[in-house]
């Protein structure tokens, strides 16, 4: 049977591979830092994003790589709602808010935002876990180690591939008991997250293990250190056929959807997968 998130009214049908676009409005995300920051850039790539194919937009206003300030709430807010009411009048998919704050996730459903994308999986904010519940809005739940500021000091793992897959189990267990529904939930391994070269090649190697949590899985890969890592290309910018490869990687192991700055090319490798397949 085919899964369909209700996103806020806007449907997300997890039938085949789905990609979900990346929007930062941000001054300092690592890949594209400041090319979306003014609202009308912003929404240009939001309508280029839906024309090229993508399935759901995930706009960010805090970026999440090593070593990022965090953001206060005002500030992701006086970022974010512009963008988000200007994409949700013009974009009809599915919109993803890239957030931990429960402030921002309320302020971003009332705004038509349909899913929220996690990175702490609802444990920064005490408020996150019901105002997810209250809301009945999906919710994807990543792991991660520590805050983006000091993750990297902590990469050391036994068995990645178990302490991950224990994670979000654990997470998961905690949402039902707080009432969100487990069709609600997706999860994510956190590529890149207290994570080295090793840990996400082993992780990508096995993701297939996480398929035993039955939630569907998303991934983010693209243009990310690995990919520099394993191609030998410096410029996050270049690393396009790097993440496209990745990205059909993971779908060949059982990843549902996604996440990605270059939304033609990973249509179009997809669509040629899913042909030959
Ligand atoms: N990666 C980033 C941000 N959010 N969310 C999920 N679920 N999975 C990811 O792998 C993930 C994520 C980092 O990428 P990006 O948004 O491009 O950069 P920045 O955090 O610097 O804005």
């Amino acid at each position: 049977m085919t899964l369909t998130l209700d996103c806020n009214g806007r449907p997300l049908v997890l039938g085949r591979p789905c990609v979900m676009g990346v929007l930062n409005i941000t001054p300092d995300s690592f890949s594209d830092g400041g090319t979306y920051l003014p609202a009308d850039a912003a929404l240009v790539r939001a309508k280029r994003m839906w024309e090229e194919g993508a399935d759901i937009i995930d706009i960010g206003a805090e970026s999440t790589r090593p070593g990022a300030p965090a953001v206060t709430q005002e500030e992701e807010l006086r970022r974010l709602l512009p963008v988000l009411e200007a994409v949700a009048a013009e974009v009809p998919l599915p919109i993803s808010i890239d957030t931990s704050k429960a402030a921002v996730m309320r302020a971003a459903w009332s705004l038509g935002a349909g899913l929220m994308n996690d990175v702490t999986a609802l444990r920064a904010d005490p408020l996150a876990l019901e105002t997810i519940a209250g809301l009945g809005v999906p919710v994807c739940l990543m792991h991660m180690r520590g805050t983006p500021q000091n993750m990297q000091e902590n990469t050391h793992y036994r068995d990645v591939v178990a302490e991950v897959k224990d994670f979000l189990f654990e997470r998961v267990a905690q949402c039902v008991a707080a009432g969100i529904p487990r069709h609600h939930l997706l999860v994510d391994p956190g590529f890149g997250f207290a994570k080295d070269l090793e840990a996400n090649r082993t992780l990508l190697r096995h993701l297939d293990d996480l398929a035993s949590i039955e939630v569907p899985l998303l991934v983010g890969l693209s243009r990310k250190r690995m990919i520099g890592e394993l191609s030998g290309v410096e410029s996050a910018s270049e690393r396009v056929a790097g993440s496209v490869a990745a990205a059909l990687w993971a779908v060949s192991r059982g990843a549902c959807i996604v996440r990605v700055h270059d939304v033609a090319e990973t249509v179009q490798a997809l669509r040629v997968w899913r042909g030959l397949s």
